[in-house]
């Protein structure tokens, strides 16, 4: 790549995740090129690092959640349980980057707080909080989809004497919350997963709860002695069946619909994928999220469950969920959520008939009077989702214009991996691709790769700059909104998929409802004629 002494690096990444540190790897040592990364934290995980609180688990099963690129990785690395807690993926990611030998090449404490496209050294300028600039050719950001943390402005909170916590921002040392009252905030996987275990040491556990959520158990277990060698036998059968699948977990569509499955059948069905549990329920029919009277059966189904568990009638009622279809928000899967509510210490707040009305010194109060006394509040609501991260880096493209304002109607991007105006700039699992609605490392894989093969190709035809042309920006949106209309995920109209949990957020869906299977396909094909609907300019 041809550098003008203006330029200090090929490339800019800004965050060390998943996606930041394989872009990195991808990019040094495939195309040699000098990169380096831009980490706010002080150390490599991503939301790993800092969603640390009590219960923090991943929903991927741990053979699927991780790098599938390189093989030593695979082989060297043993996973304890079904599902990956957050401290043992985090020591997953500090074990890939001590392997790749990533950290020599990543600036930890240095926040991204703007950026400019510079079209006289057709470079980017990035600044950072602690006030230095790096210069580089292309910018990627691996900001993740899920990490601006949403604190709903509460009149008042200020005065409160407690302790106050984001579960997204959650403190390194052990909080130890025996002998204390908690009133937490928000049912979403985040608080589904802290809550049982806050509930195990607190004194008094308030769960304030504002929308009922549908949660099938994780049913997590210790993985047996020999999984690690079996696995690694099997590692290419794996791989394709996540390739092959629409969410890149493995397992295929099961080609049934539930309202051509007779009763008995649908009932067995649905009791084998509780009892085997995880986020596979959701596909053990086609057509869950695609017709409404089957999605009905298998919400009614969930909700039985619940009623069964949830021994006071009236806890069990305020936790039925009944104003969004099953799967329309992001399902979460849990370990004993609602049997905690079986708990004498545990004690639900519904927030749609009695809203929190504000703080002081002791707590929360709610509009029909009652004070919550309570020693701390706990955040569990959740994000900005997908354009919160990428916005608050604060980019500026061609003609000055900031993301933000780029983006004030909604996301407008070709792929969900460039934006209009923004020469040589790729957001990983942006929105507009599948991201969220995937297993993440098989999306996060797909865009590096996709983003290394386009920096090759512009190496080889010697080109300066690409950018997404408007038109083939405005349609991908389109597209996506459309696929979108196809399903019944806009049915939640309160969910953070579109930007329902934000408010003044413009309300667009913003995922690929498509299946990655057939994402790539068409990246794939957009790759093979000639980058299609991207505008090259060469050096002069
Ligand atoms: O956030 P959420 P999350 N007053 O937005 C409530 C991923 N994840 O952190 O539904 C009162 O889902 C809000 O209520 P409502 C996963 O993709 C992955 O739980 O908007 N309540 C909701 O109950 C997930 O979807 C794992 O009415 C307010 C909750 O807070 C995503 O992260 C684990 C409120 C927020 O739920 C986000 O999950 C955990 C207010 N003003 C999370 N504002 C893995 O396994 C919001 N709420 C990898």
């Amino acid at each position: 790549m041809t550098r003008t002494d203006k330029i200090t690096f090929d490339a800019v990444i800004i965050g060390a995740g998943f996606s930041g540190l394989y872009q990195l790897y991808s990019l040094r040592e495939k195309l040699g090129l000098d990169v380096k990364i831009l980490e706010a934290a002080g150390g490599v995980g991503g939301t790993w690092y800092w969603n640390r609180y009590p219960g923090a688990r991943c929903d991927s099963e741990s053979h699927t959640y991780c790098y599938y690129f390189k093989r030593e990785l695979l082989e060297n690395w043993q996973w304890s349980e079904r599902y990956p807690g957050q401290k043992e993926i985090l020591r997953y990611l500090e074990f890939c980057s001590r392997t790749l030998d990533l950290e020599k090449d990543i600036y930890f404490n240095e926040r991204v707080i703007s950026g400019s496209w510079n079209t006289r050294i057709r470079a980017w300028q990035v600044e950072t909080k602690s006030g230095k600039t790096f210069n580089a050719r292309f910018l990627i950001t691996a900001v993740g989809c899920l990490s601006s943390a949403n604190k709903p402005k509460i009149d008042g909170i200020e005065e409160f004497c407690g302790d106050v916590y984001h579960t997204g921002e959650w403190p390194h040392e052990p909080i130890n919350f025996a002998k204390k009252t908690v009133a937490l905030i928000g049912t979403g996987s985040t608080g589904i997963q802290a809550i049982p275990e806050i509930a195990r040491q607190a004194k008094r556990l308030y769960v304030l709860q504002r929308t009922p959520n549908y949660s099938v158990p994780a049913r997590n277990r210790p993985l047996v002695r020999d999984f690690q060698s079996k696995f690694v036998q099997d590692i290419e059968y794996w791989r394709a069946k996540m390739l092959e699948s629409r969410h890149g977990h493995p397992w295929m569509a099961p080609n049934r619909q539930v309202v051509t499955t007779d009763k008995t059948e649908q009932l067995k069905i649905m009791e084998a994928a509780w009892i085997h549990g995880g986020l596979s329920f959701r596909e053990s029919f086609d057509d869950v999220l695609l017709n409404e009277k089957s999605n009905k059966i298998m919400s009614e189904f969930i909700r039985q469950k619940i009623s069964k568990t949830v021994k006071n009638p009236e806890t069990a009622k305020k936790l039925l969920p009944k104003d969004h279809p099953f799967g329309t928000k992001r399902p979460p899967i849990d370990t004993n959520y609602f049997e905690t509510f079986n708990q004498d210490n545990v004690h639900l707040i519904d927030l749609r008939s009695n809203p929190i009305s504000g703080c002081d010194q002791s707590g929360i109060g709610l509009l029909d009077g009652t004070l919550i006394n309570t020693d701390a509040i706990i955040f569990a609501t959740g994000f900005d989702a997908m354009t919160g991260s990428i916005e608050r880096l604060n980019l500026r493209g061609k003609n000055g214009i900031g993301l933000a304002e780029a983006w004030n109607a909604g996301p407008e991007t070709y792929l969900g991996l460039a934006v209009p105006g923004f020469p040589n700039l790729f957001t990983i699992t942006g929105p507009g691709s599948p991201s969220v609605l995937t297993n993440m490392p098989r999306s996060i894989e797909q865009h590096v790769d996709w983003i290394s093969n386009l920096i090759t190709h512009m190496i080889q035809c010697d080109h300066t700059e690409v950018e997404a042309d408007v038109l083939a920006a405005k349609k991908w949106t389109r597209h996506v909104t459309d696929v979108a209309n196809q399903t019944l995920l806009p049915k939640a109209n309160h969910s953070w998929y579109l930007g329902a949990n934000i408010p003044g957020k413009p309300r667009v869906f913003m995922p690929y409802a498509n299946g990655l299977n057939n994402y790539r396909k068409y990246c794939d094909e957009v790759a093979n004629e000639k980058y299609r609907g991207f505008i090259f300019t060469e050096l002069n």
